[in-house]
């Protein structure tokens, strides 16, 4: 196996040169991919890494909505997802149908639409927002009432923390949801010393008793500041290879053995190589849905930045 891979990343090396390309990876992808990425993050970060960089070509290690996210913000690049089957259900839970008619419901609410969500109703939506900055985005609303679309349990996160009225739509995150309190318990019990930190995508009854609730890249920077020797972590689990990776000398535990995404696990290191090799597999946005996602892309960039 280590031999294939060696011999997979020198083609990818080859190929990169050929097409311009550079590889981009989130944060829950198999630890191979990872390492042959020349970049690793959250969506958000790959996206603006996407615009930043001179490449042609960006080859987009991730789910659907991530390559079209970084396409919306880079139309002028091709934007590679090298599996098509790698969708997000989270994202596939709210139509724009649906949010057109939510909107009529709840007039008077701004919609907020979390970066988990397809192109067309990021288009529908006043302002877009990721686990890092959702707070920041509905504190920075005139309106009271949110229409919070489509992850409840985040929505839920946010209103725990906000005078705002938050309307949830009653999405979730097919990994996140699943964890329990009694996995948080048992692991309060089995390593009474370690921080257990977990994503604001968990419901509500393990984020109220986790230590940190915080996005992937709230990870990055809780592990390497924690003086704790033994993190306990409840997100997808290629997180944890990449917390390893930069920080050796601690040691990192999956809260829950069924945090695993298997759309995030679709991406080999041999799919990345086909697609590049072949060019195939381009992620587009139509324009006139490129602009309107895009407008609320870059409101949720002018709040956080
Ligand atoms: O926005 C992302 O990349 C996701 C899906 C999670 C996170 O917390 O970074």
């Amino acid at each position: 196996m280590e031999e294939e891979n060696l011999q997979l990343m020198k083609r990818l090396e080859k190929l990169k040169k050929t097409h311009d390309a550079v590889i981009l990876a989130h944060n829950y992808q198999w630890g191979e991919v990872q390492d042959a990425a020349d970049f690793v993050g959250d969506s958000l970060d790959l996206s603006q890494i996407a615009v930043e960089v001179e490449a042609k070509t960006i080859v987009f290690c991730g789910v659907h909505f991530m390559a079209e996210s970084a396409s919306l913000l880079a139309p002028e690049k091709a934007v590679i997802l090298p599996e098509m089957l790698a969708d997000c259900p989270l994202a596939n839970m709210i139509t724009v149908e649906q949010l057109r008619e939510a909107r009529k419901e709840y007039a008077d609410a701004s919609v907020v639409t979390y970066i988990n969500s397809s192109a067309a109703v990021k288009a529908e939506s006043d302002i877009c927002c990721t686990s890092s900055n959702a707070l920041a985005v509905v504190n920075s609303l005139e309106q009271d009432r949110v229409l919070f679309v489509p992850d409840a349990n985040l929505a839920y996160h946010v209103s725990r923390q906000t005078d705002k009225e938050i309307i949830p739509w009653k999405g979730y995150c097919i990994t996140h949801y699943r964890v329990t309190s009694a996995e948080v318990n048992w692991a309060r019990k089995m390593y009474p010393d370690s921080p257990i930190i977990v994503h604001p995508e968990c419901p509500p009854e393990v984020t109220a008793e986790a230590d940190g609730v915080l996005s992937t890249g709230g990870m990055v920077k809780y592990a390497s500041e924690a003086k704790a020797k033994r993190i306990i972590v409840g997100t997808e689990m290629g997180m944890l290879h990449r917390l390893q990776k930069e920080n050796p000398q601690k040691e990192f535990l999956l809260l829950s053995n069924g945090l695993v995404c298997p759309n995030m696990k679709y991406t080999t290191l041999a799919k990345v190589v086909d697609a590049l090799e072949k060019k195939e597999n381009i992620i587009t946005v139509p324009e006139d849905i490129r602009y309107k996602a895009a407008k609320a892309v870059q409101l949720m960039l002018d709040v956080s930045n």
